[in-house]
């Protein structure tokens, strides 16, 4: 059985999740092995949370509390958010477990045993204020390379070059804002200069020490461009050490007060974690990384390449146990209605508050984002694009499909699988009088999802989505061309045939459509009444005879997907902007759009309380008494805990005169008053800003 370890980046655990982060590094990964699995494959599919690093330790510095309190927070925030978006990790681990300080430190151990690492004492930046040395963010300074004056000490954002902080200029402490003084420390560093051969030919022609490894020219090219960019640069020693009181300590008695750095730790937490998974599951975590047979991929987004193409290999070869990456497919980036993606600002959807209103459209949004994945290049997510995409690919091409051949069936048949003919003459999907029989339709979609699987090995995602499109699509006009629904009346043995057809189709896609859909896919086969089905990509047609055989029963349709109305993204567009125009200040998510008729058919109305009084075992509601010019009436309030009943009589207020009477603790309430409540639940009578007559209509 093929073996395959397959990671996805180790998100560091202080923000939440955007929906640029999946389209990189875990939605791509998720198709993948999903799709191995369906093959019968033996995969492990690794990530958890990067706890160590500047990012977090800086974070929780400006926010005052303990790194400890980021990192427990969005462990588990974004552990539940994968598991909602159905990324199918066979583990979430974290590097804060034991087990993975054990691996770490025993990594560094061997590698430092072997005499692999150099030991340098070189002038390093210092910040008198904080006594701390300072490395990658905790130093900024303008790039040499392109003048950008906001770049980091490990890298500028701007154009990308891997920096040191020896290199700013104008470097300046990003924890006192000072200008650093020098100071001599002691560090670990790995040799890469002497890697950059081995690592040419292992990157380019795929051959490691002469043998092939892989493919030559299999990784993708904006994988490939990165890498040699950096080995035609000539690669350095790289510091493999800090000086910070967060991470994993230096398992050397010489090193008090350092840790390893986050990118030694951070890569080793696949190793540590597939450990873990192999414990709670019988498995030899061995199997996963030392045997040469499996076949172990990074999914990343761009940001990553060089720790996961050069970095983390050349620790691997050192080591000497390990296999290498088979492949690195990273993906660039997904920009938001045309901007760069962020957090910090605000720009972005985030996953978690997505779920939160939308959990029944989990598929929805794997698909919107599968068929705009950044594989090549930079790509764009926008709400009216989901919008479209989902209603004309997924509404009226792919559900639209499923869903006739549900319902037909079930008209014709009682939901009881027909007879074929397998010698009639029939429209292909593919045009109107293209007659063809059972065996050459089912060889056609035989080689589109031949084709669907070749393109998901070499990565194609957006491709492969595609053709998994046009098999729905394929299907749709297969109806269309041959009309069932008219021929039933003058050749109901022809109609058999086709809906027995019909039927296959709709089982091929709801079994290959799972690495995709998997709620889909899973309320596919349930409607199929084919719960079970195990989709072989090898033997399609014994597979799906075997399960949408003749006298099968089919459940009763349902359906798959619905619109996507202007609202909703009218909504989202609306909160995307107004969050980023005040970040800081809550998303607010506005009621839904209602027309000038709904509006005018409420009957506000200005009144004068006349009488208060409490309502009796009732500590929120008062029983007011309201002069409306026409009539008085009595209204419950629930205003009693901020308004004394003496102090509101004389107040005018503002009246819902049309609302059905309801009773509050047996007293009829014959309106409502309007009040506004602010953040922190002050609450003020909405009354006109000079006295007017009762019963003065609002509108
Ligand atoms: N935490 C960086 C990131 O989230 C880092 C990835 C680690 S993968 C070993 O972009
Ligand atoms: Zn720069």
């Amino acid at each position: 059985m093929n073996r395959y370890t397959v990671t996805s980046a180790l998100p560091y655990a202080n923000g939440p999740l955007h929906i640029g982060h999946i389209a990189g590094a875990y939605l791509p990964a998720d198709i993948f092995v999903r799709y191995l699995r369906m093959k019968g494959a033996d995969v492990a599919y690794i990530c958890g949370s990067d706890e160590h690093g500047a990012a977090i330790t800086l974070q929780a510095k400006k926010e005052g509390i303990h790194p400890k309190d980021i990192i427990d927070k969005y462990h588990e925030l974004n552990k539940q958010t994968f598991q909602q978006f159905l990324i199918s990790f066979d583990i979430y681990h974290r590097t804060s477990e034991a087990i993975h300080y054990e691996t770490a430190s025993d990594y560094f151990k061997t590698l430092y045993d072997k005499g692999v690492f150099e030991e340098k004492t070189t002038e390093q930046y210092y910040d008198e204020a904080y006594n701390q040395f300072l490395a990658d963010r905790y130093i900024k300074g303008t790039c040499p390379k392109c003048n950008n004056e906001n770049a980091y000490g490990d890298q500028c954002e701007k154009c990308g070059s891997t920096l040191s902080p020896l290199e700013l200029i104008n470097p300046v402490s990003t924890l006192s804002g000072k200008t650093p003084v020098l100071k001599t420390t002691t560090h670990w560093y790995l040799p890469l200069q002497n890697d950059t051969n081995w690592l040419k030919n292992y990157i380019n022609e795929g051959t490691v020490n002469g043998k092939t490894h892989h493919q030559a020219k299999a990784w993708k090219k904006n994988v490939l461009g990165q890498c040699n960019s950096w080995l035609n640069d000539g690669l350095r020693a790289r510091a493999i050490t800090r000086d910070l009181d967060w991470g994993i300590p230096v398992p050397l008695p010489e090193a008090a007060g350092k840790v390893l750095y986050v990118w030694l730790d951070a890569p080793i937490g696949y190793i540590s974690a597939t450990k873990q998974w192999a414990l709670d599951n019988g498995k030899n975590w061995k199997d996963y990384w030392q045997d040469e047979n499996t076949k172990l991929y990074h999914f990343i987004g761009k940001d990553n390449i060089v720790f996961h193409t050069i970095i983390f290999p050349a620790l691997l070869k050192y080591h000497g146990d390990y296999i290498l990456p088979e492949n690195v497919p990273a993906n660039e980036f997904m920009n938001l209605e045309g901007d760069k993606m962020s957090t910090s600002r605000q720009w972005s959807v985030r996953l978690d508050e997505y779920l939160k209103k939308y959990p029944n459209k989990v598929d929805e949004m794997r698909y919107v984002l599968a068929s705009n994945f950044p594989e090549t290049k930079d790509s764009e997510f926008t709400w009216k694009n989901y919008q479209d995409t989902i209603n004309n690919e997924l509404v009226a091409t792919f559900g639209n499909f499923v869903n006739r051949v549900l319902v037909l069936t079930n008209k014709y048949y009682d939901g009881v699988v027909p007879q074929i003919d397998e010698s009639i003459q029939v429209n292909s999907g593919e045009r109107l009088g293209d007659l063809q029989n059972y065996e050459t339709i089912i060889q056609s979609i035989s080689n589109k999802v031949n084709n669907y699987g070749a393109l998901i090995e070499q990565f194609k995602f957006r491709e492969a989505l595609s053709q998994l499109i046009d098999i729905a699509s394929y299907g749709n006009s297969f109806l269309q061309f041959n009309e069932p629904w008219k021929l039933v009346k003058t050749d109901a043995v022809k109609v058999e045939s086709i809906m027995n057809i019909a039927i296959k189709i709709t089982t091929v896609l709801a079994g290959i459509c799972e690495p995709y859909l998997p709620a889909t896919s899973q309320k596919m086969k349930a409607l199929l009444n084919v719960d079970n089905l195990v989709f072989n990509f090898e033997d399609l047609e014994s597979a799906i005879k075997e399960v949408v055989s003749v006298g099968h029963t089919i459940n009763k349709a349902s359906i798959l997907f619905e619109k996507i109305e202007d609202d909703m993204i009218n909504k989202e567009l609306h909160n995307l902007k107004a969050a980023s125009n005040q970040t800081g200040k809550e998303m607010i998510t506005l009621k839904e759009t209602i027309q000038y008729d709904d509006f005018a058919k409420l009957d506000f109305r200005i009144g004068t309380i006349t009488a208060a009084e409490k309502v009796p075992k009732a500590d929120k509601l008062l029983q007011l008494q309201v002069d409306m010019g026409f009539e008085t009436r009595t209204i419950v309030s629930g205003i009693a805990q901020h308004f004394e009943p003496n102090d509101i009589i004389g107040q005018q207020v503002t009246v819902v005169v049309n609302l059905a009477p309801r009773k509050l603790r047996g007293v009829e309430s014959q309106g409502m008053i309007l009040m506004a409540e602010d953040e922190n639940g002050l609450l003020v009578f909405q009354a006109p800003a000079a006295t007017v007559a009762n019963g003065s209509l609002v509108s």
